[in-house]
């Protein structure tokens, strides 16, 4: 074992700052995008423009002359490479080959053109014609049982497309529309409704200029959605507390430079972006929360004694919720060391935090993965709620519980019915305004899709975007049964590994991205999409189409529903592919209190909102109250401690989109050059005599007896709670049990996952 102290891997400057501008331009050297796609990034989130593929943040009304991110350019190079995907590469390359490109390499190729149609005996991808795609993939979906097929959305196709795809999985049979929210914030869908009775969050972006504490829990802005350093930076400017619990210490969360701030880049210093960071272990947050209640009662109770008034918003209490005193009974019955021990933070941290918490007049709960994707990530989310009941925090300007979504339309595609559950389905309107009967069985979820699948049932798979045998748990074998699929679809702007998956009738049918030009009978058509906060906006893109002979995600749908179909007069498909105003106007008709003139709406600055009761504090909810709710547990974990056990949290880079990986340099965190690396903390590498770069396998710890590994991982010190392993997202995931997932939800548990060192 060697003596010298471990140290451990950290990036030594501010996020933003020219490292963010220096990403920008390595993306568009290695992407080969054209200079004019620089002017096109303009046009980026401004009315009158087309809105970011990348994360769902807001599109503020009075946008800064370049309104995106280094990611959000990233996304927009991307799609607009000078690299093309032709049926050229795809007669060079046979598909059992393409199966073992690394994800980089088969994005790298760029832009699909053509449809193409995978011929078994020659193990290609061909090309054909769009005719001859809807004829055969029609004649294939008619000969199947309905129920057989599902239909997944990747959360970027607009909301006109979306609608449609809905419409046509019921008209064809079923409700099996699981989306990417299956498998990211359908925690947040289940428990927020449940709770609040509104299944997103409540806060608009004005709230965080009006915010005094911000709890800030598993959701790493840095990365993931870096428009929000903004907000985030100018409410710590005005004073506004940051509490952040996170097992890594990420850089946005630390320290930030203002890219746009030309004062700030040259001489200014960055500003320290958290009042308290705490590195809460894994699923810890359950407790760590309760700590922080615990602590708002002391303070109750001595403002009490004190007699300088209540702590607790004892009017909001008894007029809105319902549930606190079996909470507080709970809390009382729950010792600190349990919580210390459930969490790994102090009491007297926990302390600071509620104390932050009780001075603060209006505070936020931001939210995201490291919440959600635990086996108890609905109680985690419950007990966030429960934290801003205490003081009245749900329904008023600065306050609110503000989970950050994903995908740049992901919400928006729920919103328009994108969903496997009925009760949420516009049942009445599609029979009233098509004829059309939905399914009364609920459909699948992603997870339940997959148990089908490996379970011989599933027959048809289309996905409108995505990577979906890629993002799932359990990879290995989920790839093993894909192939016995008897038709796959796949909607898709770039090549990725689960296209080269084929079932035994395969398609790859190229559309369009964002930022061009979607010209139909009636000219250029505009789409729609809905971020975090539920503002809706219109997006147009200007420019050149890759290929003549991509189509619109819209006239895609339209094109397979008509030919799966056959003629239906009050099923126009070809009409809606000529003119999406009567989409839109279908959307208002179904969704009349959210999206009423819609047309005129989506292209004001800023959007509109399409509201939510909860905001109003109107309690959606079965008792008609916001209901306090009792956790079961105290870690958020599936799977507790073990001797020789770790813990392992699936992360993004910031060089990467999901699946989409962009390049190898996860510069905030320090890490450079490979994604097949695991994080350890010092302590940790010492008790298991490992040094920097030695290779480890992992192996699943979940105890169901099957053998799941990851080989060739090089072990990298970082700051670490013990205990805790961290890699990137997809290539661990064939260590995520499919069977591990929230419980409530379903949503799979990538952050906590039981795992050993075997080898
Ligand atoms: N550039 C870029 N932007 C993206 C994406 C992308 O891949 N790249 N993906 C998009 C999508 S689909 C989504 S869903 C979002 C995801 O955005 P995030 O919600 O930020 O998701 P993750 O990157 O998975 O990181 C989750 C954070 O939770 C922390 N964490 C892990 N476990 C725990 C825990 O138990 N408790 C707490 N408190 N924290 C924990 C991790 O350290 C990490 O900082 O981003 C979207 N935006
Ligand atoms: N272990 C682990 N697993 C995870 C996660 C995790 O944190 N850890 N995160 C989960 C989360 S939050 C999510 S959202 C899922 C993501 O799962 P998915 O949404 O299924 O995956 P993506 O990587 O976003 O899909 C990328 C592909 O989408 C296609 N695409 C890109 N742009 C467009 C477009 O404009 N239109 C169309 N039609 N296609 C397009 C391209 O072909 C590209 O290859 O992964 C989940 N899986
Ligand atoms: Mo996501």
């Amino acid at each position: 074992m060697s003596s010298k102290p471990i140290e451990p891997r950290e990036y030594h400057s501010a996020a933003g700052g020219w490292g963010s501008l220096r990403g920008i331009g390595s993306t568009q050297l290695r992407e080969q995008a054209l200079p004019s796609a620089l002017g096109t990034l303009q046009e980026q989130n401004k009315p009158g423009g087309y809105m970011c593929s990348s994360c769902a943040f807001a599109k503020l009304p009075e946008p800064k002359p370049l309104e995106f991110c280094e990611n959000g350019a990233k996304a927009t190079l991307w799609d607009l490479t000078t690299a093309r995907c032709a049926p050229e590469f795809f007669a060079r390359h046979k598909v059992s080959e393409l199966s073992r490109w690394s994800d980089h390499d088969l994005e790298m190729q760029g832009r699909l053109t053509t449809p193409m149609r995978y011929d078994p005996e020659t193990d290609h991808y061909v090309s054909a014609s769009w005719e001859e795609a809807f004829a055969e993939i029609g004649a294939e979906l008619r000969a199947i049982d309905p129920k057989a097929a599902t239909f997944y959305a990747s959360g970027k196709a607009g909301l006109e497309a979306s609608y449609l795809y809905a419409l046509f999985a019921r008209a064809y049979g079923h409700n099996n529309l699981p989306d990417s929210s299956n498998m990211c914030h359908e925690t947040t869908s289940v428990a927020l409704k449940e709770v609040i009775g509104s299944p997103v969050g409540t806060c608009t972006i004005d709230d965080f200029d009006e915010c005094d504490a911000i709890f800030y829990l598993g959701q790493n802005p840095g990365t993931n959605s870096p428009r929000l350093l903004h907000q985030l930076q100018n409410a710590v400017k005005r004073g506004c507390k940051i509490v952040v619990f996170n097992p890594l210490r990420e850089k946005g969360l630390i320290e930030f430079v203002n890219p746009q701030d030309p004062l700030q880049m040259t001489i200014g210093e960055p500003t320290q972006m958290n009042h308290m960071y705490l590195q809460v272990r894994p699923g810890g947050d359950i407790a760590a929360l309760m700590g922080v209640c615990k602590r708002v009662l002391e303070r109750d109770a001595m403002a009490l004694a004190a007699g300088t008034g209540r702590v607790l918003d004892t009017d909001f209490i008894d007029r809105h919720t319902t549930g606190l005193p079996d909470f507080i009974a709970k809390l009382e019955a729950t010792e600190w060391a349990d919580i210390e021990q459930a969490c790994g933070l102090s009491r007297a941290d926990l302390q600071a935090a509620g104390d932050v918490y009780a001075d603060a007049q209006r505070v936020i709960g931001v939210y995201g993965m490291g919440l959600t994707q635990h086996v108890h990530g609905s109680q985690s989310i419950g007990l966030l709620v429960n934290l801003l009941l205490l003081r009245g925090n749900i329904g008023r300007p600065g306050a609110g519980c503000s989970p950050i979504r994903g995908h740049s339309n992901v919400q928006g595609q729920r919103t328009v019915g994108i969903t496997e559950k009925v009760e949420l389905a516009p049942v009445e309107k599609y029979r009233e305004l098509f004829g059309v009967e939905t399914p009364d069985e609920d459909g699948h979820t992603t997870v339940s899709f997959l148990e089908e699948l490996l379970a011989g049932k599933a027959r048809a798979f289309i996905g409108l975007g995505g990577n979906l045998a890629r993002a799932v748990p359990d990879h290995d074998r989920v790839h093993a049964a894909w192939r016995d699929l008897d038709l796959t679809v796949h909607v898709a702007t770039k090549l990725n590994r689960t296209h080269c998956l084929p079932g035994k009738a395969a398609w790859l049918l190229p559309c369009l991205v964002r930022a061009e030009q979607d010209q139909q009978e009636t000219g250029p058509q505009q789409v729609s999409v809905e971020d975090s906060f539920s503002h809706i906006y219109g997006s147009i893109g200007r420019r050149e189409p890759a290929s003549d002979l991509l189509k619109s995600e819209v006239a895609i749908v339209c094109g397979l529903a008509q030919a799966t179909l056959g003629p239906d007069p009050r099923l126009p498909w070809r009409e809606w592919t000529g003119d999406y105003r009567r989409i839109r106007a279908l959307i208002a008709a179904t969704f009349p209190d959210q999206f009423h003139h819609m047309e005129e709406r989506m292209d004001q600055p800023g959007g509109f909102y399409r509201g939510n009761p909860a905001h109003e504090r109107i309690w959606k909810t079965e008792s008609g109250l916001a209901q306090f709710t009792n956790p079961t547990v105290l870690n958020a974990a599936g799977i507790g401690d073990a001797e020789g056990r770790f813990h392992l949290v699936t992360l993004r880079s910031n060089d990467q989109f999901n699946t989409t990986v962009y390049g190898y340099s996860d510069r905030l965190r320090g890490l450079e050059g490979n994604r097949m690396i695991v994080l350890m903390s010092p302590q940790d590498m010492q008790r298991m005599a490992l040094q920097e770069g030695d290779r480890v396998v992992l192996g699943s710890d979940a105890g169901d007896g099957i053998d799941r590994r990851v080989t060739g991982l090089s072990v990298t010190p970082y700051d670490l709670p013990p205990g805790t392993l961290a890699g990137y997202f997809p290539e661990l995931n064939p260590l995520v049990p499919l069977w591990y997932h929230d419980r409530a939800s379903k949503t799979p548990a990538a952050k906590s996952v039981p795992v050993r060192i075997v080898g």
